[in-house]
């Protein structure tokens, strides 16, 4: 049931952010217009439908290639400060590689960008929103060495075409999903299930490819472009469920193994990777044969190269859990990461359910979040990139306005507390393809008709709501939009 909400009246500074997210494999569609190329979500849903939940796949989408000028009508209703979307690496580079540029698709790119400036929307780019080239995956993606210099030339091209105009670079949305979920289990793209052997091979060579296309940057294009390049992790709040040392420490290598494996390297101040975490791998290593760790380690001078490379600190939030040390620790493979950390998660039983699993409301999880990244990781510009709740569809959404109200209550007990939050991007502006749950789980603040064939958009109540409080700059619990009716004010 609902969540305790306050009612602060406090209000969020002029030239704080607001924004919607997206991402191209979620919303494009044309997967294969205009010379665009074969990427991994492409290959995995074309090869076998079947672990997709309703069997379907990202081909048409929301189909936002074909709706620039729709797409930035919904940002301008909503007022947005901002909006957050990704680039198609194969709609850029057909096969994944520097020498063949599609036209095409950087036309497209343009045309979105170009139509959110005539409106003063900002845009925030990431480069890599999971859907790889398939050709580079042929050659074992994340798992070689080589993607950071493959991400790197791709970064160039996408600099040198944007970077007139995008003042805000996001390398990689969430190492986590990339590399654990695709590399180390079968949830994501390109479902490898290499388990405790691939995804901390691939966190390394991600930080690494990240360092490659933050020094680009520097070295190439700050002093003429003057912007930003930082990277998004996703962080849940995993704190102690009771406050013995043994919880404390399960909750601890939880934190390191589902996030601190990748914020630790770039954002600590001694770089690498988290140190009980480091210790754990390579004793259960040791006791399982392997006459070295299954986690590789940074040179010296690697680790330094890694260390710091980022303007800010990009933040996909969206619930929490609490961990213990002796309950619920669940059957997992051997060897895997977690069998590695080997502890259990449960949530309280009043936090309300949304439509995914894996979503409940946890009222304080961005105030916990964001005090302890401060405190582990120092006085970063923080930007919470992602952060959203899922239904199964209709246009009342109460959960979801409870949700971001929540949230967003969060945020000013975080920025009270002292934290640099710059900005907040709702996920999403519209439904899209969930991935794994196909179209059954929706995050829009626009519901999309996927039966229509122009995919009409439509917004929720809780679009009206997030308007009202991006207007304002200050959250009213109490306001119930009038009538359905959307304009640009
Ligand atoms: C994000 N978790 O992934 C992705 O960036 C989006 O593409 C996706 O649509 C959105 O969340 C909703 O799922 C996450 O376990 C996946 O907490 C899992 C988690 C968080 C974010």
């Amino acid at each position: 049931h609902a969540a305790v909400v306050k009612q602060s009246g406090r209000s969020f500074p002029k030239d704080f952010l607001f924004g919607t997210a997206t991402a191209s494999y979620q919303i494009e569609g044309a997967y294969n217009e205009d010379g665009k190329g074969e990427n991994i979500w492409d290959r995995l849903t074309h090869q076998d439908p079947s672990p997709i939940r309703d069997h379907s796949n990202g081909d048409i989408a929301a189909d936002s290639y074909h709706k620039v000028e729709r797409d930035v009508e919904m940002m301008r209703e909503l007022g947005l400060d901002a909006y957050r979307f990704s680039l198609s690496w194969s709609r850029i580079l057909p096969t994944g590689f520097s020498d063949q540029i599609n036209p095409a698709g950087v036309d497209y790119y343009n045309r979105l960008i170009n139509e959110m400036l005539k409106y003063n929307i900002e845009p925030l780019v990431t480069l890599y929103h999971w859907d790889l080239p398939q050709p580079l995956q042929d050659l074992g993606g994340f798992a070689n060495p080589l993607i950071g210099q493959w991400f790197e030339d791709y970064a160039r091209v996408v600099y040198h075409h944007f970077g007139d105009r995008v003042k805000r670079f996001i390398t990689f949305n969430e190492p986590r999903e990339i590399c654990f979920e695709g590399y180390g289990s079968t949830t994501k793209a390109p479902a490898i299930n290499a388990t405790g052997i691939a995804e901390y091979i691939c966190a390394k060579n991600l930080v690494t490819a990240h360092a490659n296309a933050y020094y680009l940057y520097n070295n190439e294009f700050k002093a003429s472009q003057g912007g930003q390049v930082g990277i998004t992790i996703s962080i849940n709040w995993f704190g102690a469920k009771t406050d013995s040392a043994e919880d404390e420490a399960a909750a601890e290598l939880k934190r390191q193994a589902e996030w601190g494996l990748y914020a630790e390297p770039i954002f600590s101040s001694e770089g690498g990777f988290p140190k009980e975490l480091v210790q754990r791998v390579g004793e259960k290593s040791a006791q399982q044969g392997f006459p070295r760790s299954r986690m590789p380690e940074f040179t010296d001078e690697e680790r330094e190269y890694v260390r710091g490379a980022s303007d800010f600190f990009g933040v996909n939030h969206y619930t929490g859990s609490d961990i213990s040390a002796t309950e619920n620790l669940g059957q997992h493979p051997v060897p895997s990461m977690l069998d590695d950390i080997n502890v259990g998660s449960s949530t309280p039983a009043e936090w309300a359910p949304s439509a995914s699993v894996w979503l409940k409301l946890s009222p304080d999880s961005i105030y916990k979040t964001f005090t302890y990244l401060k405190n582990r990781f120092g006085d970063w510009e923080f930007y919470i990139t992602e952060n959203g709740w899922s239904t199964e569809g209709g246009l009342d959404d109460d959960g979801r306005t409870l949700y971001y109200r929540t949230a967003l209550e969060s945020v000013l007990d975080a920025m009270d507390a002292g934290v640099n939050i710059k900005g907040y991007m709702a996920w999403s502006l519209m439904d899209n393809f969930e991935w794994m749950e196909g179209y059954i789980e929706r995050f829009g603040l626009y519901e999309v008709d996927f039966e229509d064939p122009d995919r009409k958009r439509t917004p929720r109540q809780s679009a009206f709501v997030y308007k009202k409080i991006i207007k304002d700059r200050t959250i009213d619990h109490d306001y119930v939009p009038a009538d359905n009716v959307m304009t640009i004010d």
